[in-house]
């Protein structure tokens, strides 16, 4: 696919009912916050919305319950919110409300469409009405007992005893109306439904294909398979007409010029992906900009980060509504994340098992980009992941303080202490080794060149949404900074060499430079504390600093000049102290404690470890004949979800095999990856085809597997993880 001209992205609009936990920070913000992040020093053109979501069912609830009006959680939660993102260092263009004028209009406009060209299908039936409260009823408000706990107290939509999933006709007698109290009554009403039933060709065709009237609009492989999948899913049980109204008090009127719309309002799942168009329209009031090229322009790449749980309604539905309009884009990619858990369990907002963020905030007020870090590392980008605090305290302990801040601390104490603070000179002919094993010689050029391919490979894992990858990359950056003094050793050579010492703090203050850069899309805070340490511009969004750093490094040129005067060494991160865990576990089994009446918790499932095989001798396994290999081939087996046919060269020989892997990997990331091959296993046929050997691969601790033996970025050896 072609490079879009221009980036809109969009995170999921919050639901202005509470406040938000860490799951909802791995989902959908941290994310798009390092992807716009890195898209900025890029040099491109991106606008990110984002706004809370003030409608539905979820905040009339929320009033009810803290006895407050809905107007007034919306606006203590929406203040929150900004709050906590800004904080937390995610920097949106704008956050907008669906409360505002602007988005009623906008939400209106698009239903007015709709209508005139015939979109909807108008259609009556029966719903529970409270007679006394004179209210139709929304599944949240219709009381009964629950048929399969007998809790007497259920909910059309849920029995919050149980847990089941429940509609109003499975609730027992005697049902309740939640406002009166009284017995509803079935009565009569009228809705406009979105035929999903007749997009569902052209769904289904645009999602496995990318195509829509023969033009190619995005590369499915570009796409996450669970998204794939879960859209395949619900197209293969077929789509079926939506309401897109309700019979509510709370959210946007059906416009009134539509006959039998009074009393009607917008469905909340139609107004709320409409706010991304309204946020577009406020920033670009707001900036002077054309709000249309960013909807309306098919170079324009539309990219949504949500949570996988809002992948139907952004990947079915709001295209479908946007097509319906007709003159608006579709999204290029939807890169939803899968769900975080908590210390074992679920994160519960009603059992209060949850991190909240404006509570850590309070808690460790410098530490943003801890919490960052962590869930970076942790998140769920293909499966679901888990949050402890030991963990938390670990990456700090080990990775932050002894890893990153450790070798920039070094380099710049360094500096300060036999260079006065200057960079000094890297003379070409002074004696330097490489970070990568102490024995190569190396010279500032080539050094110059290693930080261009770090760089290269961090911002590569970041375009395609592996920001795990991405901030393992970067870490492995810093790791090699450290190793590069290790075996340098300044603190030695500056006793008999000082020319050499020079040499070796400039690498080492070029690789800084660089790292400021490289962190800065994950950890944004550390990375304006390295820029102040180095005396180097402030950055205040990106305008193409990364870029600009390629460049330079690409002429082989130095990113800080000899001569430059740095600052004072600062610590980055600081240990955090085991009482410090403890007291935040302890916190979190306090306020559940509270929250529980009755305290069920949900114990963690005990992971369920396979019987070990029968033990084989040494001579059995020296049977084995294990040869590397590398991958020249891979591509699907037709007709089958798990299997991958590999054509792998042994170097005497080349191998076609048959894996079972494809659940896994991504066949194209597959291509020149080294792996270890039992050479000597008897031929067999898979599917039609002579599997000749088997290649090996290692589940990790998250059931994912990885293959055993994956080269570095510079294709040097091969690691064993
Ligand atoms: N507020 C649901 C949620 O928070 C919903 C997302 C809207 S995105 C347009 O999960
Ligand atoms: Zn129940």
């Amino acid at each position: 696919m072609k490079s879009p001209k221009r980036y809109l992205v969009t995170s999921a609009l919050p639901y202005a009912n509470g406040p938000l936990h860490i799951g909802h920070l791995a989902g959908a913000y941290l994310s798009a916050d390092v992807y716009v992040r890195y898209l900025r020093l890029m040099g491109k053109e991106v606008v990110w919305v984002c706004g809370s979501d003030e409608h539905g069912a979820a905040i009339t609830l929320r009033a009810a319950k803290e006895n407050s009006t809905p107007q007034a959680i919306i606006d203590k939660y929406d203040q929150l919110f900004r709050q906590t993102f800004t904080g937390m260092g995610v920097d949106f263009d704008i956050f907008h409300r669906t409360s505002s004028p602007l988005h009623h209009e906008t939400t209106q406009e698009f239903f007015r469409t709709l209508f005139r060209k015939g979109e909807f299908v108008e259609q009556e039936s029966e719903q529970y009405f409270d007679e006394e409260a004179n209210k139709f009823l929304a599944d949240r408000y219709i009381v009964g007992t629950c048929p399969k706990c007998a809790n007497p107290d259920a909910y059309g939509d849920q029995c919050e005893k149980c847990g089941s999933t429940l509609s109003p006709t499975e609730l027992l007698p005697p049902l309740r109306s939640a406002y009166s109290k009284t017995t509803p009554v079935m009565k009569k009403t009228t809705h406009w439904y979105l035929p999903l039933n007749k997009y569902e060709a052209w769904l289904k065709t645009w999602i496995e294909t990318g195509t829509l009237d023969g033009k190619k609009l995005h590369d499915p492989t570009e796409w996450k398979a669970h998204v794939l999948g879960q859209c395949k899913s619900w197209l293969e049980g077929g789509l079926h007409p939506r309401a897109m109204t309700r019979d509510l008090d709370w959210g946007i009127d059906v416009p009134s010029e539509i006959p039998h719309s009074s009393g009607k309002k917008i469905y909340v799942w139609m107004d709320a992906p409409i706010g991304y168009v309204s946020a577009t329209k406020q920033w670009a009031i707001d900036h002077n900009q054309d709000w249309k090229k960013y909807w309306q322009d098919k170079d324009t790449a539309l990219i949504h980060f949500i949570g996988k749980d809002n992948i139907v309604f952004h990947c079915l539905i709001f295209p479908a509504i946007l097509a319906a309009h007709g003159d608006f884009i579709l999204p290029r990619n939807v890169p939803a994340n899968q769900f975080l858990n908590l210390e074992g369990r679920k994160i519960s907002t009603s059992k209060n098992w949850a991190v909240w963020v404006h509570e850590y905030l309070e808690d460790f007020p410098d530490k943003q980009d801890v919490l960052r870090y962590n869930m970076i590392k942790n998140m769920p980008e293909n499966q679901d992941a888990e949050f402890t605090w030991k963990r938390f305290q670990e990456s700090n302990n080990n990775e932050l303080v002894n890893n990153l801040a450790n070798f920039v601390n070094r380099v710049t104490v360094l500096t300060n202490k036999y260079f006065e603070g200057k960079v000094p000179e890297a003379n070409k002919i002074a004696a330097m080794v490489s970070g990568r094993g102490g024995q190569e010689a190396t010279t500032l050029e080539a050094e110059l060149k290693t930080i261009h391919t770090y760089m290269t490979a961090i911002g590569e894992k970041v375009m395609q949404y592996d920001f795990r990858g991405g901030l393992q990359m970067m870490m492995e950056f810093s790791t090699y900074g450290n190793q590069f003094l290790q075996f340098n050793e300044p603190w030695r050579k500056i006793k008999t060499d000082v020319v050499g010492t020079a040499a070796v703090l400039n690498v080492g203050l070029q690789i800084v430079a660089a790292l400021n850069l490289a962190v800065r899309p994950f950890l944004p805070f550390t990375s304006d504390a390295m820029r102040k340490m180095l005396k180097i511009n402030p950055i205040t969004r990106g305008e193409g600093e990364w870029a600009t750093l390629l460049k330079t490094l690409s002429k082989g040129k130095v990113l800080l000049e000899t001569g430059h005067m740095i600052g004072e060494p600062v610590h980055l991160f600081s240990r955090i102290p085991d009482e410090v865990i403890a007291a935040q576990v302890q916190k979190l089994e306090d306020s559940q404690r509270e929250t529980l009446a009755t305290p069920a918790p949900e114990m963690p499932k005990p992971i369920e470890y396979k019987p070990l095989n029968q033990t084989i001798t040494y001579e059995d396994f020296a049977k084995l004949d294990i040869r590397t290999g590398t991958i020249l081939e891979a591509e699907r087996v037709p007709k089958t979800d798990k299997l991958l046919k590999l054509t792998i060269d042994l170097g005497f020989e080349k191998r076609t095999i048959v894996s079972g892997i494809a659940e896994h990997f991504d066949p194209k990331n597959l291509i020149q990856q080294r792996v270890l091959v039992v050479a000597n296993l008897a031929p067999r046929k898979m599917k039609g085809i002579e599997s000749q050997g088997m290649i090996l691969s290692a589940e990790n601790d998250l059931g994912k597997l990885g293959l055993v033996g994956t080269t570095d970025i510079f294709g040097n050896g091969f690691i064993v993880k």
